[in-house]
This record gives C-alpha cells, structure tokens and sequence, in this order.
C-alpha cells in the first residue's frame, strides 16, 4: 500500500528509489542515509520510519519505572555543551556520599522502579571500588533492581586509574552488581567536531572500545548522539555508521537514543536549539539507518512530552521512563520538563492516545505488562 503510494508519487526519482529499498528491508550506506537528511521531507521520513518501526515492534510503544541517581556533577572535563559541571567548593556543586546516595534508593523502595540509572560527572578522587561499593549498598536496598550504571567516559576514567584493563574493571563491576552500561559521553564521534566541543574527554575510539569490551563481558549497552549544535548531517551519519559497525559485531547494544542539544548556561548557548521538525526527521533518519539496533528511544524529558509522542510515529517506540524526578543534568540545560515524571497512568494514557499499546518493559526490553 505505501509501496505503491510512494511509486504513484512525484518524488525525485532517488528518492523513490531509496524509499523501495527502506520497504524491501535493505541497508542504506552512509551516502543515501545523508541524501535523506538533505533531500528526504518530513512527510516521507514518517512513512519509512514507521514501516521499519512497525515491522520491528508492531504498534508497541515501551516504558520502564526507573528512577536516576546523579552521584555527583563536579567532572575533571569540561564539555562545552554542559550546563552542569562545577568545580569543586564551586557554588552548586553536588558531591553524594554512599550513605547519601543509598537515602535516595531507599525513598524509591515499595514504588515500583525496575531501573536505576547511575550517571554524574567524572569525579577526580572517586575510585571504581566507590562505585564497586555503591552498586552494591543499592541492590542490598533494592535487591530485584537493574542498575545500568556510569558511562564510557566515567568507566574510562575509573578503570584506567585503578590501573586495569577495561576488560577487568568492566568484570570487577559486573561483579558488585552492574547490569548494563548507559549510552553517555558518545556526544559526535568525528574527531573535528569532538575536539571543539568536547576536547578533554575520552575520544570517539575509547568510548566504542568501552562498549565492545562491556558486551564483550555481557553488559549490554545503549548508544547515544548529541547531536543539533555545531555538527552537520554528515557527521551524524558518521556516528550512526560507527555504531552500526560495532552492532554488526557484538550486537550489544539495546537502544539508540538522539540527544537533542540544549543550550541554556553554557559555552555553546549561542547556537541555540533545532526545532521540534529537525527532531523528527533525525528519529526517523536513525531508524531507518541504524537497522541492526532494536530500539530507538526519545528521551521525553529532553524534548517534551508533545514532540516525544509526535515522535513516536517517526520510528521511535521507547519514552524510557517514569523517571520520578529524579534528573537535573537536563533541567540545568534548559530541558522542556523542568521537573520530569510521569506516573504509569500518565505515560500509557500518551501511548494509548497517540494510537500506540503501552507495553511496560524491563531494562533488556523483555515485556513485563500491556496496558
Ligand atoms: O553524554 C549533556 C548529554 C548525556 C547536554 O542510556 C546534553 O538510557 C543536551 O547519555 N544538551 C548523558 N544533551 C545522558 C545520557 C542518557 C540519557 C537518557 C537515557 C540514557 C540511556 C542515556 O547527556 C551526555 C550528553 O550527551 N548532555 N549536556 C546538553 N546541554
């Protein structure tokens, strides 16, 4: 139907072309995935989008409860898109104790949560067997409880200095209780653009390695991209076609999630922010490209509530989570929600409404109940 919808149309001939073989379930190469973002409009990027989506997931849309945990936001880096490091003594810095930090898992206990995401800054003296220790004190508290915990560049910057190999600073961890590995700290993998906005930290290389290595081990992982600052589509394309690479051998990796930028409070405010279309379209785009990737998840907070659903018939069919208000890291970057949670009601009755079935999830996708 689609199909003949798409052949029956005025499209520039490539493009008629290029959206038979999205239907056929074929590949695109980078240089059709960057024809879409130049060429491709809204409208048709919807239609290809979802065809994959649905033939992946059907009309499910996923959720967790889960909760964040943000242990501190004093970070040895500092990321020109961050509106959220401080120095230490720095007015607003953050720096949780384990005691402090167990407060926190034990106010969510009874509530539901099947996840915690553990993620701060890149601490100068907190070592892995503080965060060892910590994975450790939340499943005493919370004992059936996933924690998908640090990213790349927290775990870089952890196991290098207590002098181990990643293999077996990603095995100590997994042993005091680490579940699975966050997509953070990917940001734009091209050494260029990396360079200008995120110099000191872990490179492109590091952050794949840190991921192989955690599949490797049998942590799964998510994939991250920051993407609508000083990047263009080309180097979009590049980072997705990295991830794809590594997918296609380790096939780790759960869900992809496109971070919008934000620009409130920091060194890349000038910019300012795309809008909600370029949004959708950069959804669509990573769905029908990033084809070895489940899932594809919009990230409500970031965005809001309203594009997060109009997203969800451009091939996303994950709003990760309840997350009970419990993030700052975006609010302090001029984040749509300023105080992000939704209750389950509130989430499957978006889901249901935008035409979706809300399928409640645990942390590896594995269905825990249909609304
Ligand atoms: O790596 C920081 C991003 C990331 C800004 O794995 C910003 O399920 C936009 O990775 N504007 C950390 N983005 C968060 C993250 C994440 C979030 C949700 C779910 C998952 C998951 C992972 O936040 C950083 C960086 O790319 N970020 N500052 C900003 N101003």
């Amino acid at each position: 139907m689609n199909d003949s919808i798409i052949s029956q149309s005025s499209l520039l001939p490539e493009l008629r072309q290029l959206s038979s073989k999205v239907f056929d379930g074929k590949r695109i190469s980078q240089e059709e995935g960057l024809y879409l973002f130049e060429k491709a409009g809204l409208g048709l990027l919807g239609l290809l989008a979802d065809q994959v989506n649905k033939k992946l997931h059907g009309n499910k849309v996923y959720f967790n409860r889960n909760f964040h945990i943000e242990p501190t936001n004093i970070c040895v880096f500092n990321c020109h898109f961050c509106s959220y490091r401080r120095k230490p003594g720095e007015e607003g810095c953050w720096d949780l104790d384990i005691e402090q930090m167990a407060a926190i898992a034990q106010s969510h206990s009874g509530k539901g949560a099947t996840e915690v995401h553990i993620t701060g800054g890149v601490h100068p003296s907190h070592d892995i067997h503080f965060y060892g220790q910590l994975v450790q004190r939340i499943k005493e508290i919370l004992p059936g409880i996933h924690i998908k915990a640090f990213s790349a560049i927290e775990l870089d910057y952890m196991i290098k200095k207590a002098g181990m190999t990643l293999m077996d600073g990603l095995k100590l961890l997994k042993e005091y209780g680490l579940d699975s590995v966050p997509g953070g700290g990917a940001e734009i993998f091209d050494e260029e653009i990396r360079n200008k906005v995120c110099d000191e930290k872990s490179n492109a290389q590091t952050w794949l390695d840190v991921h192989s290595t955690a599949h490797k081990a049998g942590l799964s992982s998510n994939a991250t991209m920051l993407y609508g600052h000083i990047e263009k589509y080309k180097h979009r394309i590049d980072h997705m076609s990295r991830i794809r690479d590594l997918q296609d051998i380790t096939h780790g990796f759960n869900a992809f999630i496109p971070l919008k930028f934000k620009s409130v409070n920091n060194r890349l405010s000038n910019i300012g922010e795309v809008t909600s279309v370029e949004d959708l379209r950069n959804y669509a785009i990573s769905r029908i490209f990033l084809d070895n990737v489940p899932h594809l998840k919009a990230y409500w907070p970031m965005i809001g509530k309203e594009t997060a659903i109009f997203s969800l018939s451009f091939g996303v069919d994950d709003l990760d989570g309840t997350i009970d208000d419990s993030t700052k890291i975006y609010s302090m970057a001029g984040a749509a929600e300023s105080n992000p949670s939704m209750t389950v009601d509130e989430i499957t009755t978006l889901i249901r409404n935008s035409g979706h079935i809300p399928v409640e999830r645990d942390s590896l996708y594995r269905e825990i109940r249909a609304y």
